[in-house]
């Protein structure tokens, strides 16, 4: 299986997120995720490391606003040399907003900070120097992974870091910039593939929800964690069915604290059954390793033989698939909980 990595989710390091109560703990989303995640993938017979393809900017445009996407580019160099409003003796390591919009708001403003609240859902996507250029190649990666589908493999994986499923059409959150999985959905469906996004991490898929939200074209679903106890807690909701032409084409199953492997694949059956219907020729899926058992982020329990339960009901969909690794903080069991799952895929 090819597998697309790129050395430079390393630039993406930021030293803290600010989580409730202001309280700035370590991020989970660490480099040594993918480090400890390729090695082990190395000793494999089957896994094909691979760099990107640059696609450039064209696919990421397609998915998210030209404005956003230019505020990620400029906004940690703005910072650095402007020091915010406040003057430069106010530095901090990272950039991260302290107001966010209300409902009814329209404006984008113009200061620094203005804007970066404007274009994050929370506190945990801090940006820091090289968190553009590894969001940047995170999606190549998972085009590199569509175009492997596209030329005639039957799956490819993508080692994306920082994640993508919570970044919408013009907003950062939850360690996500860019959106990996809709990026490669696009560029699937501009190839002429009718396709589906099955998004299985711990945590609701809410931006890959949004940017399909009006639109038939993808259908979309996320298994998760009820956001009315957990991140994003604004969406990932079971009445939420997508909007106007887009009515029907979104699906969210949250599952409660605790979920198991048996009430998971009950859930999963029904997720494959919906996407059977809408006959996809191709499927990516944001696979989040935080659903397994031992996850610091997330407190269902999907054991080992449940993982595998799991990619073999994927695979019998017959489709195409592109994995995009979403979430899976466990440092000591991410690398073996991706290769238990691609195995039993293939
Ligand atoms: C990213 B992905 C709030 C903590 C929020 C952010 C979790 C982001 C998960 N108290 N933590 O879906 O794996
Ligand atoms: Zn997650």
């Amino acid at each position: 299986m090819k597998i697309y990595k790129s050395e430079s989710h390393k630039l993406h390091n930021p030293e803290f997120e600010v989580y409730e109560g202001g309280l700035k703990l370590p991020i989970f989303d660490v480099p040594p995720r993918i480090d400890s995640l390729l090695a082990t993938l190395a000793k494999t017979s089957w896994a094909e490391l691979l760099e990107p393809e640059y696609f450039g900017l064209d696919p990421v445009l397609a998915v998210h606003d030209a404005d956003y996407v230019s505020f990620l580019q400029s906004a940690f160099t703005e910072w650095e040399t402007s020091g915010g409003e406040l003057g430069p003796e106010y530095t901090s390591p990272v950039l991260l907003p302290a107001s966010f919009p209300p409902r009814r708001s329209t404006k984008i403003p113009k200061s620094l900070f203005g804007r970066c609240g404007y274009y994050s859902l929370g506190t945990n996507a801090p940006i820091v120097n090289g968190t553009f250029k590894a969001a940047f190649e995170a999606a190549q990666c998972a085009v590199s992974a569509a175009k492997a589908i596209n030329v005639g493999s039957l799956s490819a994986f993508a080692a994306c870091r920082p994640p993508g499923h919570h970044a919408g059409i013009d907003y950062c959150g939850g360690y996500c910039y860019f959106n990996n999985a809709a990026i490669a959905a696009k560029w699937l469906v501009k190839q002429n593939y009718k396709c589906a996004i099955l998004d299985i991490d711990f945590h609701a898929g809410n931006g890959t929800q949004d940017i399909f939200y009006d639109t038939p074209e993808v259908l979309t679903l996320s298994i998760h964690a009820n956001p009315m106890h957990h991140f994003p807690s604004f969406m990932g909701y079971q009445d939420e069915r997508g909007s106007g032409e887009g009515l029907g084409y979104h699906y969210n199953f949250p599952l409660p604290s605790g979920t198991g492997d048996a009430d998971y694949l009950m859930t999963l059956k029904k997720a494959t059954a919906v996407i059977r219907e809408f006959k996809p020729t191709a499927m990516v899926v944001s696979l989040g390793l935080d659903i397994c058992e031992g996850d610091p982020t997330g407190n269902f329990t999907i054991s080992v033989v449940g993982l595998r339960n799991i990619a073999e009901q994927i695979s019998e969909l017959g489709l195409p698939v592109v994995f995009c690794l979403e979430g899976g903080y466990n440092l000591n069991t991410l690398g073996l909980n991706v290769i238990t799952f691609l195995e039993a895929f293939l």
